[in-house]
């Protein structure tokens, strides 16, 4: 379907526009050209210059998938070009910005627009929202910006005065030249083990920052042959036939994961078996053995990880870092080791994203405060009760520890354009998921979390909330979730015909006229 480019370009004025995506990854990418698909009207906003997101963002050396490339796409866009079973970073960026070409999603994204906050307004019933290029009113609005999109520093002292280069594992400063430099890595989770054996064998020396050892399993990564690259582009079927092979076989993660941790053994014997193989030295090999169930914390994949912290360029610190000087860290232990670099891997706000901190729900409360008294509690992952006509994808646990995440964001998708034509197709002017169906629904979430080894595995991680709520993960078989997000459940929410809507106090024009509102002096530039 053909449909009208939307005016794109920046202004002072408040445009309006039936949807508006925030973000540009695979959430926001998908949700566009599904929107599109159903004829609907809508605009992207994207901060920075290039769709992609995390895979974007990350470019650090050694970045790749832990999920097998054939399940790491759209189903509606597979691609047969992929070069190894599990695809590097700039595979997977290359991915995204040919699907975002090939389904001409770019003339309806507005690039290097950071979105400062956003406000139901109770007059227009529609969501303002300002942003660095311009306001928008949006009768929907649609939270694409994922859950790994706002780097977590650590809160360590003296942190901001070390003189030497610092950046995020997700800020990589490719003009930082780490060649001959003794450089630090702080944390140990699945970029870390990317970073490690990518960098070690060019530093002068590096020192890794433990603070609890992960579980690591080896990486079938190997690169696909000739005749499978065949198969896959002129094989009808064999493609996607290894993808669902590869998607049943994840599947069967999900007993040991949620329902029955003592499946999880043989995995457990598995990356026993690695530590063994990968490190010689018996004292390095209790340091990196895991003192919680394995699957408790993201089980992370590779093969070359052991080896790199077995070289003799390579420490593993483990006695917790009490501060950082202007050119060393600090042990708790009193030992100060120097380096000239220092590369953060320490992860995400997930649960504490500050993007919360800028969405501003009918009464008036952020997600963030919303949240801080429930923990991230949502509709199927996609609605929060107070926020009318608010659609998250990649919402409250959606998360996955065991396969694609792309799976999951399809089936919000479904979820999102069918909750967006019955709103058109009924003439709806506000949707809000009732307070007793969101708590029904969470009861259940957290009900079938109880068993998991996520929630009695014996570690602390970020899956689980300050409330020691689970809010991230999807508690089972991936397929059910695709089950309940099929259809927009009207029912589960309170809805108002566009006819039965008070009218305006105040209008908001059509695009190209100037609104007379001032933002409101609580406005923070909070998602910035
Ligand atoms: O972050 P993390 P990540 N002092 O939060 C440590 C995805 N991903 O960027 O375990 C010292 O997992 C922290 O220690 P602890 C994937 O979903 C996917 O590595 O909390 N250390 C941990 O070791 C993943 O889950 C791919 O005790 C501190 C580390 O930092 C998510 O991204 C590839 C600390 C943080 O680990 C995030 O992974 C890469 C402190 N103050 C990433 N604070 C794929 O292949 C934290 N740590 C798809």
């Amino acid at each position: 379907m053909s449909l009208p480019v939307t005016d794109t370009s920046a202004g002072e004025s408040t445009r309006r526009i039936d949807t508006l995506i925030i973000g540009s990854g695979f959430a926001g990418l998908g949700a566009a050209i599904k929107l599109s698909q159903a004829g609907k009207e809508f605009l992207v906003l994207e901060r920075a210059a290039e769709v992609g997101g995390t895979w974007r963002d990350n470019t650090y050396p050694g970045a790749a998938c832990d999920v097998p490339s054939n399940l790491y796409s759209y189903s509606f866009a597979l691609n047969p070009g992929w070069t190894r079973s599990f695809s590097p970073q700039p595979e997977i960026q290359a991915y995204i910005t040919s699907v975002a070409d090939k389904y001409e999603v770019r003339r309806r994204t507005v690039f290097g627009c950071d979105v400062q906050d956003a406000h139901w307004n109770g007059d227009t019933h529609r969501w303002d929202v300002r942003t660095t290029r311009g306001d928008f009113s949006a009768k929907n609005l649609v939270s694409a910006v994922g859950a790994l999109c706002e780097p977590s520093l650590p809160d360590i002292a003296g942190i901001d005065r070390f003189g030497g280069e610092i950046f995020h594992s997700a800020r990589w400063n490719h003009d930082a030249d780490l060649t001959g430099k003794r450089v630090a890595v702080i944390g140990t989770g699945a970029s870390a083990i990317q970073i490690v054996p990518a960098i070690a064998g060019t530093v002068a020396h590096l020192d890794v920052y433990q603070r609890t050892a992960p579980w690591v399993l080896p990486r079938a990564d190997r690169e696909y042959t000739k005749a499978e690259k065949f198969a896959f582009r002129y094989i009808p079927g064999f493609q996607r036939l290894s993808r669902t092979l590869q998607y049943l076989m994840r599947e069967t993660q999900v007993v040991g994961l949620a329902k029955a941790p003592v499946f999880m053994k043989p995995l457990e014997l598995a990356a026993r078996a690695q530590i063994r193989r990968g490190i010689s030295d018996r004292a390095l090999r209790r340091k990196v053995t895991p003192n919680f169930g394995i699957g408790c914390k993201r089980m992370l994949i590779s093969n070359n990880y052991y080896p790199a912290l077995d070289r003799p360029n390579v420490d593993l610190v483990t006695d917790g870092i009490a501060e950082v000087t202007t050119d060393g860290i600090v042990t708790k232990d009193g030992t100060t080791r120097e380096v000239d670099a220092i590369v953060v891997a320490t992860g995400f706000h997930v649960t504490d994203s500050p993007m919360f901190a800028g969405i501003f729900g009918k009464d008036g409360r952020s997600l963030a405060d919303v949240f801080d008294e429930t923990g991230m509690q949502g509709y199927k992952g996609s609605t929060v009760a107070g926020f009318p006509n608010l659609f998250f994808l990649v919402g409250p646990n959606t998360g996955l520890g065991h396969t694609s995440m792309v799976y999951m964001i399809e089936s919000q998708l479904n979820y999102l354009v069918d909750a967006i034509d019955t709103i058109d197709r009924h003439r709806l002017g506000t949707v809000e998921v009732r307070q007793d169906a969101q708590d029904e629904y969470n009861r259940g979430i957290q009900d079938a979390l109880k068993n998991s080894v996520w929630n009695n595995g014996g570690c602390a991680s970020w899956y689980l909330d300050k409330h020691g709520n689970n809010t991230t993960l999807w508690p089972g078989f991936t397929f059910e979730f695709r089950r309940i997000t099929k259809h927009f459940d009207l029912d589960a929410y309170r809805s108002v015909a566009e006819s039965d809507l008070p009218a305006p106090a105040e209008a908001v024009e059509s695009a190209g006229t100037t609104t007379e509102r001032t933002a409101p002096a609580s406005r923070k530039a909070a998602l910035q």
